[in-house]
């Protein structure tokens, strides 16, 4: 399963994942052990590899001819990779695609090779241990494709504006000409009966966008929480009058705007009632299939959350699928965890940080569920040093997509010299846990500072993070911290004082479930798990589950 949805009805394509591939652990007592196993999935969930921290290899066949582009929509989070033994390309980040061109192969079998390596380095330089699990693995889908000698990249929709019942939006069509000079090429674009033409262009050498328009659609309904409504452009390319490529991708005509306090999903205010998700699991880490992904959706519809943030890293395109089809807004942000100055004084940070921004937003950039990006998450935003890194990754968010806003989750308090930059202002706290104060208290503080740092009048403000650990089981009437009664009663209050606050248009809560934490998290992690989840990691409800529920339902989705 790569999508929820076919991507090319003429470019030839092979699933290389949803097969048993053979598997050889690299290092440690583990060197030399082999299984077979299926990929997509995490070597944390094979047996003896548990805990394993370094290198292993994957291996398959395929059968192939010609020029061919096998993509990684996720490797855990170090990847090499040989075809025929030959070395192609070595790949860092778990959370993005990435993929290789192959050309002229032999018709025939060939060999794909994938040393993936989950050891902590400075060169991993987003990776550290960390209060989620960093599992090894080729964790998300694998695809071989046979493309033309031009082929469509990407088809990127930008709604503009709804006029009477047409949607303008703008259009940008890239393409990759992998041959050896100019080609002159034709696309036909359709959206329902709404069609257009790039007419004869010539795409260069290389990668380049080909095509820029603003068109309008007719008969086309609003995408938005409680009707998301989703459309195909399907667009073929043609060399020479003969078509040799395709593109399916979908969109959901929406606009996100910022006014005032408010952040309006098609001009109406919206209340985010949100959980922030790990991918995580103890049957599949974090290679979770599209049912178990499915069901944790359920669960949050079910309590009334209408949006998830993909703490702390970009998720696969097929959860964003979901959240596409189910009406669920997303807020999506690139890989970091409270990394302090030193990790972000890491040579490699600020690269592996701008192509996990640029990888996020170039392959995510059509779902409409979407409405934000981030970075950053509880990073060095107190530091200088760390605040010329914040301005030049918002920078290139902007750069990139100029429809959604921008922010970062900070937990600063007063000490944030950043809090100028982003689009919106974001906290996380946790009073009734880690302060002895009330959530009241605690966002007055906070929103004070807030304002005397902003520079504006008015701006959007949001608790990205609060809740409150409890032991699946452990009841009891003392109301002690880690009973599930203690977390009814923290996110009771929490939720009640945080959206009674004037000025917090939304939530998220700390956490959907609980997680696999690293080894060196043991300390104040019972279990070497956030046990801050509502549902336990086997998504088994915590008395807090309808205490959110009762909490929740009892708002709309909008302020209004
Ligand atoms: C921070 C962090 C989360 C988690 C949380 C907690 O806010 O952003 O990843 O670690 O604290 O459980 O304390």
């Amino acid at each position: 399963m790569l999508r929820t949805f076919e991507t090319h009805n003429i470019r030839k394509e092979t699933e290389l994942s949803g097969k048993v591939w053979e598997f050889t652990g690299l290092e440690n007592e583990q060197k030399d052990t082999k299984l077979q196993v299926v990929v997509p999935s995490c070597w944390e969930s094979y047996a003896g590899f548990e805990s394993y921290r370094g290198k292993c290899l994957y291996e398959t066949v395929f059968e192939a001819e010609g020029d061919v582009k096998i993509e990684f929509k996720g490797v855990s989070h170090g990847a090499t990779v040989f075809v025929d033994d030959k070395e192609m390309i070595s790949h860092y980040d778990a959370y993005t695609p990435f993929d290789i061109i192959v050309k002229a192969l032999e018709k025939g079998e060939h060999s794909l090779k994938v040393i993936v390596d989950n050891s902590f380095k400075e060169d991993y330089s987003l990776n550290k241990s960390n209060d989620y699990m960093s599992y090894g693995g080729i964790n998300r889908g694998v695809v071989l494709q046979n493309i033309s000698k031009v082929y469509i990249t990407n088809t990127y929709v930008t709604p503009i504006e709804k006029v009477g019942d047409l949607w303008k939006a703008k259009i940008e069509i890239l393409v990759n000409n992998i041959s050896d000079k100019d080609q002159e090429i034709q696309i036909i674009s359709k959206v329902e009966s709404n069609e257009f033409s790039t007419g004869k262009v010539i795409a260069k050498v290389g990668k380049s966008k080909v095509f820029e328009e603003i068109i309008e659609f007719k008969n086309l309904e609003s995408w938005n929480v409680e009707s998301p409504k989703l459309y195909k452009i399907i667009s073929q390319l043609s060399i020479n009058g003969i078509v040799c490529d395709d593109l399916v991708d979908r969109v959901g005509f929406r606009t996100v705007k910022i006014k005032g306090k408010q952040i309006l999903i098609n001009d109406r205010p919206v209340l985010i009632k949100g959980f922030n998700r790990h991918e995580d699991h103890p049957h599949f880490c974090s290679a979770l299939p599209m049912s178990a992904m499915a069901y944790d959706l359920g669960l949050i519809k079910d309590m009334g959350g209408n949006s998830v943030r993909t703490s702390h890293y970009p998720n696969d395109e097929i959860f964003l699928d979901l959240c596409d089809e189910m009406g669920i807004l997303v807020w999506e942000e690139s890989h970091a965890r409270s990394m302090k100055e030193e990790h972000m004084r890491r040579p490699l940070f600020q690269q592996h940080s701008l192509e996990s921004i640029e990888n996020m937003i170039t392959n995510h950039y059509n779902h409409p569920s979407i409405y934000i990006w981030a970075i950053l998450n509880e990073c060095a935003s107190e530091t200088e040093f760390g605040r010329e890194l914040y301005k030049g990754q918002l920078e290139l968010i902007r750069k990139l997509d100029k429809s959604r806003p921008c922010s970062f989750a900070t937990c600063k308090y007063n000490i944030d010299i950043c809090l100028d930059l982003p689009d919106v202002i974001c906290w996380n706290m946790y009073p009734y846990w880690y302060e002895e104060k009330t959530a009241d208290q605690m966002i007055r503080e906070i929103h004070d500072y807030t304002m005397e740092n902003c520079q504006r009048k008015e701006i959007p403000f949001m608790i990205t993070e609060i809740g409150a650990g409890a032991i699946y089981g452990f009841r009891s009437s003392d109301n002690d911290k880690w009973t599930e009664e203690y977390q009814c009663y923290a996110l009771e209050n929490q939720i009640k004082e945080v959206l009674a606050f004037e000025d917090c248009m939304g939530v998220y809560i700390w956490q959907f479930c609980d997680i696999r934490v690293s080894k060196e998290y043991f300390a104040h992690r019972p279990r070497t798990r956030n046990n801050k989840g509502i549902v336990d990691e086997y998504r088994k409800p915590k008395l807090a589950y309808d205490t959110v529920k009762k909490a929740f339902t009892s708002y709309g989705n909008y302020w209004e």
